[in-house]
């Protein structure tokens, strides 16, 4: 069916602020456990206190995960400290390092697509597995039970294929809003177009308005332009094609552009505009630390995490999407054909694992699942339980069931985040 609301356009994505260690935090990290009961219970709306609480409640995560890994160190097979990946922030990585990632993705760019031509004439490559298995399936893993776990699953697999068909050794990085938020997305390690980065912006366009999302009856969301607009010119993905889309890109005033169902070859340059006033705005370290203390179920937090329809906010998931901006980055459908996609999805991830580590009983149980199979519920359908199957089509196999995903150490993916 076509989906044009401009709900639809009202992506969401959220990460973790990974500010510098204060003094403290560093002291604890040598000394101290932190207890529960220490935790702060409310974020703080001034960003560098806010940043400091996400420091500590990283460190609570860290400890629980690590208390696990210790336990099982000892059994052969299972998730342990000796076995673990763990998952780094871009600019804590080394040059070589990021070198190794960005070189692993281009390889997957090389490689000759297993989508079928006649289910996808537009999927040419092994990247474009995964973003026509995105495409495919938009409407039944946002703004459903299954957003957090399927997006966790996508991004593993993906990983997965960097290692297995790459070479890859290392293992997939994150992009902390909130760090971003602070510096400038052009400052920052992963976006200064350089030979080390995820290159940078686009071309300047001027003369562009705001984008507008909402309206159908919702208040609208006036999204400014950024620095950026057109083609990305410098860095790894300079000569990168997107084959596939675009399906619902907001434009200024609130039009979308499609190329019908975005699934025929469709080959362009990447676009980025990069939006600092998006990133400060919907994703900086209050609205990380917000969205993990203020949200006690897992519906209240999926939701503020993806934007309330109607509230004004288009929550972290958006603020991430909408500040890279372009195409495909601000495609709710086609957005997996930006590879920093991967990259803001690991700091969605890392989001939802430190919020499950303050009550992860629950948190990794069928009670840290809400909703249904079907965007906002807007084809009524089941529920989402431990037993719904998510399966990634031609980009991985096998499909697993919700409950192999609910924690990232205890089934089968065995990885923690800095
Ligand atoms: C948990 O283990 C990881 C990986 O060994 C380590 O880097 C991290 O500092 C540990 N965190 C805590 C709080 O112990
Ligand atoms: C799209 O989804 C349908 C239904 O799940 C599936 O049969 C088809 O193979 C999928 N196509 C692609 C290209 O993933
Ligand atoms: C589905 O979930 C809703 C909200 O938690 C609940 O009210 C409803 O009873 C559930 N439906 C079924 C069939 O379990
Ligand atoms: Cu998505």
């Amino acid at each position: 069916m076509r989906f044009n609301s401009p709900l639809a356009l009202t992506l969401i994505f959220g990460t973790l602020s990974n500010a510098l260690p204060s003094p403290q935090a560093e002291a604890t990290q040598t000394a101290t456990i932190i207890e529960a009961s220490e935790l702060p219970i409310a974020a703080s709306s001034d960003a560098a206190t806010a940043s400091d609480q996400l420091d500590q409640l990283l460190q609570f995560a860290q400890q629980q995960a690590n208390a696990t890994l210790e336990d099982n160190s000892a059994k052969r097979g299972s998730c342990n400290i000796f076995n673990v990946a763990v998952r780094r922030e871009w600019g804590a990585l080394s040059k070589p390092e990021r070198k190794a990632y960005t070189d692993a993705v281009l390889c997957l760019q090389a490689k000759k697509a297993n989508t079928p031509a006649s289910s996808m004439p537009g999927a040419k490559s092994r990247f474009d597995d995964w973003v026509g298995t995105h495409i495919n399936q938009t409407l039944t893993i946002h703004y459903t039970g299954t957003f957090l776990a399927w997006h966790r699953y996508f991004t593993w697999q993906y990983e997965q294929a960097l290692r297995n068909e790459c070479g890859y050794k290392g293992y997939q990085p994150y992009w902390n809003w909130a760090k971003t938020a602070a510096t400038g997305l052009e400052k920052s390690p992963i976006l200064d177009g350089s030979d080390y980065s995820m290159s940078g912006n686009g071309e300047f366009i001027p003369g562009r308005g705001n984008v507008v999302l909402g309206g159908n009856g919702l208040p609208e969301i006036q999204i400014p332009a950024g620095s950026g607009g057109g083609c990305v010119k410098s860095g790894p993905f300079k000569n990168m094609k997107v084959n596939l889309g675009p399906v619902s890109l907001g434009l200024p005033g609130g039009a979308t552009e499609a190329n019908g169902d975005g699934l025929s070859y469709n080959p362009r340059c990447l676009k980025r505009d990069l939006t600092d006033y998006t990133n400060k705005k919907w994703a900086d370290a209050p609205a990380v630390a917000s969205l993990i203390l203020k949200n006690k179920d897992i519906w209240n937090f999926q939701m503020e995490m993806q934007g309330v329809p109607g509230s004004g906010s288009i929550g972290v998931h958006g603020g991430g999407h909408y500040s890279m901006g372009g195409d495909p980055g601000r495609d709710l459908f086609v957005s997996p054909g930006d590879p920093l996609f991967y990259l803001h999805h690991g700091m969605i991830d890392r989001t939802w694992w430190i919020w499950q580590s303050l009550d992860s009983k629950t948190r990794t149980s069928e009670k840290g699942i809400s909703g249904t199979g079907f965007f906002l519920n807007q084809v009524p359908s089941p529920n989402t339980t431990l037993d719904t199957p998510i399966d990634l089509g031609f980009a991985a196999g096998p499909p697993v069931k919700m409950a192999d995903l609910m924690s990232t150490t205890d089934g089968p993916m065995c990885y923690i985040y800095l």
